[in-house]
């Protein structure tokens, strides 16, 4: 159980849980396409396990009993994503129709459930056609993700609370071009330099796609680190400031400033698209709400070795999940209150955190994890930070990328061999914050 009541957070605070298509859905059938984290994770040494999404959670079959879940939770809103190859096999062009039926059904199952349908557009699962172009080092990106977003907008777009273009951009652009973590697993400065633009630039295109259809409530989805030195010798401090910008300063500074952090021009500016300083005013349009995700900090220390950005991470001493992750609830409320005094007074919603742990129904560590990262976001509106909403990752155990199923962050426990959900204490936790207020 939770110490803290529902009522803390005021009657208009929206409690969710989160997932994305890849991670959940399986059900690679009725004409979805493939995508490129298909193709990476069929490629040996890129997944743990070797494991692959084609059957994940099977939540293209089971939405009926997840959505029950979600609703016997208490919880208000559902913050799901559309997948691309499953709308638009291609990534451009012909729309499948088992597609749009499909989305049409979960939604409208959110609706009769009462569970608000928060939509995310792009959750890394990009139509590997549109990779065979160059992908999100093409420019082009910007106009295939706008057409996407205008099908998104017209068949769902009425029926949706809210929507993001993005997921986590860093892990779009960086995680995948510079450090070659995720698909598609580019070690490129130059992939990087136009990936990390590129994102920002469709996304702008995207909201511009969805408020041509009408579509209220747009907002982007960003993964911020509490950046910080692993110790206080001047050298260690500029390496935190360099994790920061390039963590957080490119895409807060991009979206709500419209400009790029100087010390890392210097850097990406010979490998950055040709012009890019004209996209700006489209990278940073107007929103209705930003989602942070946030899960660690980062403890950073100068190292020479280390070409481009002279950085490098080390491990902190504070207690880890089952990910490696240092359990920072304080980071949170930091950055929630950065945020809202250095870039954007629009509301905020913690649109993802949660942690990994050991299998079992039993996660004390996790009830515990929420407890304080919720006490964080309490501290933060104290602050006045205006956030609006919390989403736990994640309602079931899923495909945790890089890490296959081995990584389990569900409030929700999954058996992979018959598909059983158990939910796990955590989950009870929040059932019982959220039913006994309501
Ligand atoms: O599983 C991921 C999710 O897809 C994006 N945010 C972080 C989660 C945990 O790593």
């Amino acid at each position: 159980m939770f110490s803290i009541e529902r009522k803390d957070f005021g009657p208009d605070f929206t409690f969710g849980v989160a997932t994305a298509a890849y991670q959940i859905e399986g059900g690679q059938t009725d004409g979805r396409g493939p995508c490129i984290w298909d193709s990476f994770a069929k490629t040996p040494g890129n997944v743990i396990n070797a494991d692959e999404g084609s059957v994940a959670c099977d939540h293209y079959n089971r939405w009926p009993q997840d959505l029950d879940l979600i609703r016997d939770g208490g919880f208000d809103a559902y913050r799901f994503s559309f997948a691309w190859p499953r709308l638009i096999p291609g990534g451009t062009g012909a729309v499948n129709q088992a597609g749009v039926d499909y989305y049409d059904r979960l939604i409208d199952g959110m609706l009769e459930r009462g569970i608000k349908p928060y939509g995310t557009l792009y959750h890394w699962d990009l139509p590997s056609a549109l990779q065979d172009q160059g992908g999100w080092m093409n420019r082009d990106i910007a106009g295939w993700l706008g057409d996407y977003a205008s099908l998104v907008g017209k068949k769902f777009g009425d029926r949706l609370a809210a929507t993001a273009t993005i997921n986590e951009p860093w892990c779009v652009a960086f995680l995948s071009h510079f450090l070659g973590v995720h698909a598609p697993g580019y070690r490129d400065i130059r992939a990087a330099a136009r990936a990390m633009h590129h994102v920002l630039f469709a996304h702008g295109t995207a909201i511009d796609a969805l408020r041509a259809e009408g579509v209220k409530n747009l907002g982007i989805v960003l993964n911020l680190e509490k950046s910080e030195a692993a110790t206080d010798k001047p050298e260690d401090i500029a390496a935190a400031n360099i994790g920061d910008a390039l963590f957080n300063r490119w895409y807060l500074g991009g979206v709500f400033k419209g400009e790029y952090p100087e010390e890392l021009i210097k850097v990406l500016g010979p490998h950055m698209p040709d012009n890019w300083q004209r996209d700006m005013e489209t990278v940073s349009r107007p929103l209705d709400w930003v989602g942070i995700n946030y899960y660690t900090r980062g403890l950073y220390q100068h190292d020479a070795s280390v070409n481009g950005f002279p950085i490098s991470q080390v491990k902190g001493p504070l207690e880890k999940t089952e990910s490696g992750w240092e359990i920072y609830p304080k980071g949170l409320e930091e950055l929630l209150v950065r945020v809202s005094r250095e870039y954007t007074k629009l509301p905020i919603y913690v649109t993802e955190n949660g942690m990994a742990e050991v299998e079992g129904d039993n996660d004390p560590r996790r009830v515990s994890y929420y407890e304080e990262h919720l006490k964080a976001v309490l501290n933060a509106r104290a602050q006045e930070a205006d956030v609006r909403g919390y989403f736990a990752w994640s309602l079931l155990d899923n495909f945790e990328w890089a890490e296959g199923y081995a990584k389990r962050f569900g409030i929700v426990h999954v058996d992979y061999n018959t598909q059983e959900r158990t939910p796990k204490s955590s989950y009870r936790a929040f059932q019982g914050m959220l039913h006994n207020s309501k």
